[in-house]
């Protein structure tokens, strides 16, 4: 029996330099300690021993187990201080976590600086919802039953009735149904249309257009405040010109040019917004008498506002998200 206990003692020896991690010590245990494990085996062969052999076996026997729960509860301690220094350990030398700070994208930027400049000439800020009528969207802007842009090739249209709004027009239709003259005010917001993806156009976009209804209201005055909008907006010294143009809810009605001239290449002249005298159908469909009241109206696109001043030449760019280009800004 004392052979038994040493030859177990020297295999628990043997065993326990193996250990490495708190699994296969826990393994070691139940071998050893557990209630079928080998100190328990050895314990029941004890009790059938001979009664004079029984206290030098019983000793050797104590001191083989408690040898063991020591080494176990040695191990064990060890194992727990070197997980526990391992979780707290801050390594310094480690860089810290990059935290970038988001900036307004460009054409948030662009709608902001327009907006600015607007509300510095007087105007108020008006929005209105992107799902419209039909009846907003075109009818009362005098657009004939006819027109291309009513097309479903050209809208995006939800049901027979309602659309997903072309342009920031029936915004005003909105301010005019609800509001008295004098009016001053500028819409901006989104504007959808169902035209082929390219580089010059997108399905999406936004719009800034401008309003002014009083009873003395020129075209003079029309070009002077978007002359001073081009100033403030492209710097003192741009070039403008107006021509003549056509839309179905202004009368007259006139586009604006800037010229652009890229470093080392040829200048040409750039249309950066459309305008006009509010057609008097236009100012009938929304209850204001035109023999009293005159109004006019302008817009641009803001996406084309922004590509022609940061040098921007795909439309697309706009909408990706890409982190390169939004960074620039
Ligand atoms: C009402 C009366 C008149 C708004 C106007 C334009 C001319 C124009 C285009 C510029 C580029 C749209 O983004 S774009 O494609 N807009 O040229 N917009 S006058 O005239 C109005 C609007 C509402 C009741």
């Amino acid at each position: 029996m004392l052979k038994k206990i040493e030859s177990a003692r020297k295999n628990f020896e043997d065993d326990i330099s193996k250990v490495t991690n708190p699994t296969t010590l826990e393994e070691l245990r139940i071998k050893y300690l557990s209630r079928k494990g080998i100190v328990a085996q050895l314990v029941e062969a004890l009790k059938e021993m001979p009664k004079e052999e029984k206290p030098k076996v019983g000793q050797a026997l104590n001191q083989f187990k408690n040898f063991t729960s020591e080494k176990f509860d040695e191990l064990r301690t060890k194992f727990e201080s070197h997980s526990k220094s391992k979780r707290e350990f801050i390594d310094l030398t480690l860089p810290d976590r990059q935290y970038t700070i988001g900036s307004k994208h460009i054409i948030t930027q662009t709608l902001d600086e327009i907006k600015e400049i607007f509300k510095g000439l007087g105007f108020s800020v008006y929005e209105g919802p992107e799902l419209e009528s039909d009846y907003n969207n075109f009818e009362a802007l005098n657009f004939p039953d006819d027109h291309p842009a009513r097309d479903m090739q050209d809208t995006f249209f939800v049901t027979k009735n309602f659309l997903m709004r072309t342009h920031t027009s029936p915004v005003q239709i909105r301010l005019m149904t609800e509001k008295k003259p004098p009016l001053r005010a500028i819409m901006p917001g989104k504007v959808f249309r169902n035209e082929a993806i390219s580089a010059k156009s997108y399905c999406l976009f936004h719009q800034v257009e401008g309003l002014y209804v009083d009873t003395d209201v020129t075209f003079a005055e029309l070009k002077g405040t978007l002359v001073a909008f081009a100033k403030q907006f492209y710097g003192q010294d741009v070039q403008y010109r107006f021509r003549a143009s056509f839309f179905p809810f202004t009368e007259p009605s006139a586009e604006m040019d800037v010229w652009w001239q890229p470093k080392g290449k040829d200048g040409r002249w750039l249309e950066v917004l459309g305008c006009g005298m509010v057609d008097p159908n236009v100012l009938l469909n929304v209850g204001i008498d035109p023999e009293k009241f005159v109004g006019y109206a302008f817009g641009m696109g803001v996406e084309r506002t922004a590509m022609l001043k940061y040098a921007i030449n795909d439309i697309r760019i706009l909408f990706d998200n890409d982190k390169r280009f939004l960074t620039q800004f």
